[in-house]
């Protein structure tokens, strides 16, 4: 073989080698959502691409990244800028403000007689360019002046034409959004396949569409609603009521629920009729928009930069049902946290029934005054979660008595105390029986020692009749004591002493996570145990040897630290060495099921800003022990950043990499779903 063919050979498996590295890497940033090398080094390659194909023409390949015309393979779409600002709504939250804003027009424009009210679609506002009848741009909002183009994925949903009933220049503008039904499916799916789902059908739209190869859009099975148009000359009507018929002569889709009113009282009922409606339409709404109706008036009244001063978004209030307060219940939790529950008359509350709803802590319960016997006001937080607004002081008993918060644990009697400045009420008996019953369900369950069978009935069973009384005490029960359980013969016995005596050889950080130290998730417990390979060397460890491990802080190091100086604990780890509890670190144990079903698993997870209903530790523990790992800055490792209110850079960060971003609302959402 001559040198001049072995050059060549090897440029051409160079080239190869670049070509395919390319495409895995833009394959795992677009599809998988799982980058795996920063936008640099992929730009970088990119180049040397380029620079080869310039080199060796020859070499070229249809497959190439650099020749993919339909789905670019470069991070990012081609800016488009919106020469008619695309505005975005107003809104108010209450028939009150949207009352005054409409007196506030009419006063001020009284010629106004007419207002068009549309549904708020929940999607993504889009552009759609005609020359010539053609569809020959589509384009994202971005911020209303500037947004992406992403006319190949537009092109791919069916409601959009690409040639229009008439051969007009024409720039509409409408909401794109994934029909319900589609994103229930997409979402089961992707969790089949074992992909993180999508929080919303926003979300969905929003992913959907920014996908560099087409062909996913078009599986995706979103829809349009076409509402506007950039220049009112292009259409012959004065009206928008008018305009939305024209654009649906053109051929575009428009939403056919909009009615032209008169006055404050026929939109009230509009709005209540949409109220009623909205769980049955086939796509989500948010609210209602409310339009001065006539275009040439619409242009006197005019816009601010970024909204219209002649029409207002209203935005649904949460569902509201009133219930009566029967009862609250306080529980105690294993770590002797006293949580109080309203026990309510069962209602249906925004598709489900609810009886009972969480009250958090003392303080909440003052600042909530309510008595048993009040009827309440119930709502869903983030249209999930139950919880009291208020009660209504009109139907309050005249022989209720304020609510006193009880002193005593409902469990052992104990006295209840107030730790540090914690707002939670603790019971701090060691002895308390429904937090040991509490500890020993925690270290039976699926992600601590999985014992299988041994489920909070049976503890309490064992409990009342005097055979437990701290987890160790489990590897001391015999054939005989099980069998006087209710509904236990031999059978059952035999199989959850066989369950107990195998959890003896479980993985270290089964028993770590078991132990129910305060912070220790098991996600964490795993990181540990990996790097101590074992109970002894991390109990002769200090802080600086814990927080070293990547992802465990400060916080989790120093409960271990203090958890182990307690003399209590080295005898407990004792007992269970005597009773022949494995205390080493097996090696890559089989995932615990809460992990395998947890879209959390694996995640990169960072917390920014204020969350209102749980704090930020409370909230790192729940995710650790989905199987995330939770860290402290955005990059573009990160999966997801979970924004509370007042997020300041990191939410900016995480624009910029393309991270998904939550609000509280869909974490504890996808909390209950994961739960
Ligand atoms: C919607 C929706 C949004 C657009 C520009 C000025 C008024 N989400 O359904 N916006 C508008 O109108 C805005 N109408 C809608 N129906």
């Amino acid at each position: 073989m001559s040198d001049k063919t072995i050059d060549e050979s090897k440029i051409k498996q160079e080239y190869e080698k670049l070509k395919n590295q390319l495409k895995l890497w833009s394959r795992q940033y677009y599809y998988e959502d799982q980058p795996s090398v920063e936008d640099s080094v992929y730009d970088q390659n990119y180049r040397s691409l380029q620079d080869l194909e310039y080199k060796y023409p020859n070499l070229i390949t249809s497959d190439s990244p650099t020749q993919n015309v339909g789905s670019r393979t470069l991070p990012g779409f081609d800016k488009v800028r919106h020469d008619v600002p695309m505005l975005s709504l107003g809104d108010v939250f209450s028939k009150e403000e949207l009352s005054n804003f409409m007196d506030n027009l009419n006063n001020n424009y009284p010629s106004i007689s007419e207002y068009n009210c549309e549904l708020k679609i929940d999607g993504l506002a889009i552009s759609l360019l005609y020359k010539n009848g053609n569809l020959v741009q589509g384009s994202t909002r971005g911020n209303g002046f500037m947004g992406e183009d992403i006319t190949e994925n537009l092109k791919t949903i069916k409601s959009i034409p690409h040639k229009l009933n008439r051969s007009i220049d024409i720039e509409v503008r409408g909401e794109c959004y994934m029909p319900k039904a589609s994103f229930v499916n997409l979402n089961k799916r992707r969790e089949h396949d074992g992909k993180s789902t999508f929080a919303n059908p926003r979300n969905a739209a929003a992913g959907s569409l920014r996908q560099l190869d087409s062909s996913v859009t078009a599986s995706r099975n979103l829809s349009t609603f076409m509402y506007n148009v950039a220049d009112y000359n292009d259409l012959k009507t004065n009206t928008q009521s008018g305009l939305l018929n024209e654009l649906n002569n053109l051929g575009f889709k428009i939403n056919p629920t909009y009615e032209v009113v008169k006055n404050m009282s026929d939109v009230d009922h509009y709005i209540d009729k949409y109220t009623d409606e909205r769980d049955e339409l086939s796509y989500g709404i948010d609210g209602i928009v409310i339009k001065e109706n006539n275009l040439s008036l619409q242009k006197d009244i005019g816009n601010t930069v970024k909204v219209p001063k002649w029409a207002i978004a209203f935005k649904f209030p949460p569902e509201e049902v009133e219930t009566k307060l029967n009862d609250i219940e306080w529980t105690v939790g294993r770590t002797g946290v006293v949580t109080p529950t309203a026990i309510m008359d069962t209602v249906k509350l925004a598709g489900t029934t609810v009886s009972k709803a969480s009250l958090h802590n003392p303080d909440y319960l003052n600042e909530k005054a309510i008595r048993i016997g009040d009827t309440v006001k119930l709502h869903k937080a983030g249209d999930i979660i139950p919880e009291i607004s208020e009660y209504i002081a009109s139907k309050r008993p005249s022989n209720s008595k304020p609510y006193e918060i009880p002193n005593k644990c409902p469990s052992c009697g104990d006295k209840l105390v107030h730790l540090d400045d914690e707002v939670a009420l603790r019971c701090i008996n060691p002895k308390c029986p429904a937090q040991l019953t509490e500890q020993i369900n925690h270290f039976a369950s699926r992600n601590a020692m999985n014992i299988d069978g041994l489920g909070p009935k049976i503890v309490q069973q064992l409990f009342d009749k005097g055979l437990l009384n701290d987890t160790a005490s489990l590897y001391n029960l015999n054939r005989e004591e099980l069998e006087t359980l209710d509904k236990f013969g031999t059978k059952s016995a035999t199989n959850l002493l066989t369950a107990i005596d195998n959890s003896r050889t479980n993985s270290m950080e089964r028993l770590l996570f078991g132990l129910g130290i305060r912070h220790v998730g098991s996600k964490a417990a795993k990181l540990i145990s990996e790097h101590f390979k074992n109970m002894d060397s991390l109990m002769s460890s200090n802080i600086d040897d814990i927080s070293s491990i990547d992802s465990i802080g400060n916080t989790i190091a120093q409960s271990i630290v203090t958890y182990f100086n307690n003399s209590e604990a080295r005898k407990l780890i004792d007992e269970f060495k005597s009773l022949g509890i494995n205390m080493n670190y097996n090696g890559n144990d089989i995932e615990p099921n809460v992990l395998q079903n947890s879209i959390f698993n694996n995640k990169t997870i960072v917390l920014t800003g204020k969350l209102s209903r749980m704090s930020r530790p409370k909230a790192s523990e729940w995710l650790e022990n989905h199987g995330a790992k939770v860290t402290g800055s955005v990059s573009k490792s990160t999966d997801i950043l979970i924004a509370g209110a007042d997020a300041g850079s990191k939410l900016s960060k995480a624009e910029k990499y393309d991270v998904s971003i939550w609000n509280e609302d869909q974490f504890i959402d996808e909390m209950n779903n994961n739960e």
